[in-house]
């Protein structure tokens, strides 16, 4: 089982998309164990995004990104990282694939309503950055046994 993070992004919030883009991840049977709203400040945009220091986009990132609040998800599941990856679509609106998060709600490069951990290692450093001890609850869900095979043991 793995956990990842997933932000949904200033444009997400304020454009009013939450509830439709966590409901596809519960629909695809995804858990959602850690949610939070939150105003990012500068210092952990620079740390998140710390990788893109010298890009021409960083700055214009990093004031969206604490330009209005945000709404931290971890999210869990066999195959969680990949998975969120191809449901997010490509980095830009315009280039994602209908279907997608990104191709079917955006259409802007820059306000690509979410990131998600691109990486086991990425997952394990953005989870500890955004969310406190105790704030990931791994809770039991009780349709696992409808969600996953497990008849042979472990996660199918
Ligand atoms: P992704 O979020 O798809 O993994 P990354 O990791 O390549 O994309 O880039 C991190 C973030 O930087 C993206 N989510 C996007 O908001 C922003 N970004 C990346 N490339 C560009 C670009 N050429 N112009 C503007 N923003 C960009």
């Amino acid at each position: 089982m793995e956990t990842t993070l997933i932000i949904l992004k200033p444009d997400a919030v304020q454009r009013g998309l939450m509830g439709r883009i966590i409901t596809r991840f519960e629909e695809k049977g995804l858990q959602i164990v850690g949610c939070k709203l939150m105003q990012i400040s500068g210092d952990l945009a620079a740390t998140h995004y710390g990788a893109h220091k010298d890009k021409p986009f960083y700055k214009g990132l990093v004031a969206f990104m604490t330009s209005s609040p945000v709404l931290v998800l971890a999210i869990r599941g066999n195959g969680a990282i990949t998975i969120a990856r191809n449901m997010m679509g490509a980095t830009f609106g315009s280039k994602a694939n209908p279907g997608t998060i990104r191709g079917d709600f955006g259409v802007s490069n820059s306000f690509n309503l979410i990131h998600g951990s691109d990486s086991p290692d990425a997952a394990e450093r953005e989870l500890g950055l955004f969310f406190g001890k105790g704030e990931v609850l791994p809770w039991n869900r009780g349709g696992d046994n409808w969600i996953y095979d497990m008849s042979g043991g472990k996660v199918e």
